[in-house]
């Protein structure tokens, strides 16, 4: 038996053969067993396997046995897998564990059930969801989801809205802004996202033949800049609601009757706008990949999603906030209108600057980096670029679906003039 009260990296990618042994071994400490919330594995037929498949940060073990139970292993290491010169506490994993435990009581059943967290290895059991398609692989193929916009906004209205001031007992929400401040996941994001995109940091990963462009519209615009600026300093100081924190299309487990959010390792308290913009940008990506092989049904398909995810979302908020609201002065004549006026205002902000980070920042995104030919790519790019600073500089300009949907297509046109 191994000794699992200290620390060690159980999920060695270059060696799945050790892996397979300790995960098995540990999978049986921590989850076998006859009781509710217990495994009963078949230990002769178990098998522990590396996935294709990873995130930028951690790493992941599917277990299963022949009785057809089945369970991932999610480990924190003290490098993230994205490069070895970058580190996170490992402590990120329990928060990402809690955080998932508070998101399936808010929104039940959209996200992987969490088995147990272990503090010591850093580690979780989590529900295997391998009988789902990961959302951004599916939408490579151009495959559509029909429930797609119905399901991301009510997950994102009940984790938004009941982790609020608008519904929680203040000192509890405090609590929880307390419980799951990050300094090293929020550091990633202010710096990847909210800053190095527009002063042109060295690990910005670049497409060689649109540097000119990403220079004149992103390095250089100072009105952009400020824009950007206030963004970043909102997205630091404004607590507003307990969000997923990288809502990206590839954190999204779809069937056709179900949608699963999971890999919440960036969870925070910060604007709501965040992850709605997060929704929005990588719908884009989705639709500029479409464009790309002039697939006409699927890109209308992702405008179409995109209306609908901003309008469900309103009419669900208003609904619920009627609903829940305990705070008196969140039900003074004006308020409720104001504070979705702000959501909105911060999900175009965000939108474009996950737009622009995805584009030429360090953490590309493979919807736009798999397009092979040169012009169908910059078109991408600059349609990113452009849609992007539309929404940063006219955050107020944005009220309903079809407002976001308008400035994709203007930047559709005009990208299309610079090629
Ligand atoms: C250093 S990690 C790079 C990116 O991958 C994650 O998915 C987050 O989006 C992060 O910004
Ligand atoms: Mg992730």
């Amino acid at each position: 038996m191994r000794d699992f009260t200290k620390y060690f990296l159980m999920i060695q990618e270059d060696d799945p053969e050790t892996t397979e042994k300790i995960i098995i071994e540990y999978t049986i400490l921590k989850t076998k067993g006859t009781e509710p919330g217990k495994i009963d594995w078949d230990v002769d037929s178990m098998k522990a396997k590396i996935p294709l498949e990873h995130g930028n940060l951690n790493h992941v073990c599917q277990v299963t046995d022949g009785k057809g139970n089945r369970l991932y292993i999610k480990q924190a290491g003290d490098t993230l897998r994205i490069s070895e010169d970058m580190t996170a506490t490992l402590d990120r994993n329990r928060q990402e564990s809690e955080i998932l435990k508070l998101e399936e009581a808010m929104a039940p059943g959209m996200v992987p059930h969490i088995y147990f967290y272990d503090t010591v290895m850093c580690a979780c059991g989590m529900e295997d969801c391998s009988d789902y398609e990961v959302m951004r692989n599916g939408m490579l193929a151009h495959k559509m989801y029909p429930k797609f916009a119905e399901d991301i906004s009510s997950f994102l209205v009940k984790t938004l809205l009941l982790s609020s001031d608008i519904v929680m007992d203040h000192r509890e929400k405090k609590e929880l802004v307390r419980k799951f401040i990050t300094p090293d996941l929020d550091d990633i994001t202010e710096k990847l996202v909210l800053m190095e995109p527009y002063l042109g940091a060295e690990r910005n990963n670049i497409f060689a033949p649109n540097r000119e462009f990403i220079q004149k519209e992103l390095y250089e615009d100072e009105a952009l800049h400020l824009a950007v600026a206030k963004l970043k300093f909102k997205f630091m100081t404004d607590a507003q609601a307990l969000l997923h924190g990288d809502l990206h299309t590839g954190s999204v487990f779809v069937k056709d009757t179900e949608t699963k959010i999971f890999d919440c390792e960036f969870g925070t308290y910060a604007p709501m706008g965040y992850d709605i913009g997060n929704v929005v940008a990588n719908l884009i990506f989705a639709y500029v990949n479409g464009l790309s092989t002039e697939d006409n049904g699927f890109c209308d398909w992702t405008l179409k999603t995109i209306e609908e995810t901003i309008d469900l979302f309103v009419a669900k908020f208003e609904k619920m906030y009627d609903e829940k609201v305990t705070e008196p002065m969140a039900q003074v004549k004006g308020f409720k209108q104001w504070y979705i006026e702000n959501i909105l205002n911060d999900t175009a902000g965000y939108a474009g600057t996950e737009l622009h980070r995805r584009t030429v920042g360090m953490a590309n995104v493979v919807d736009v980096t798999s397009i092979k030919d040169e012009k169908k790519r910059l078109l991408a790019e600059r349609i990113n670029i452009l849609a992007g600073k539309d929404f940063i500089l006219h955050q107020a300009s944005f009220r309903k679906g079809i407002d976001f949907v308008n400035a994709v297509n203007r930047a559709a046109e005009e990208a299309r003039k610079t090629i």
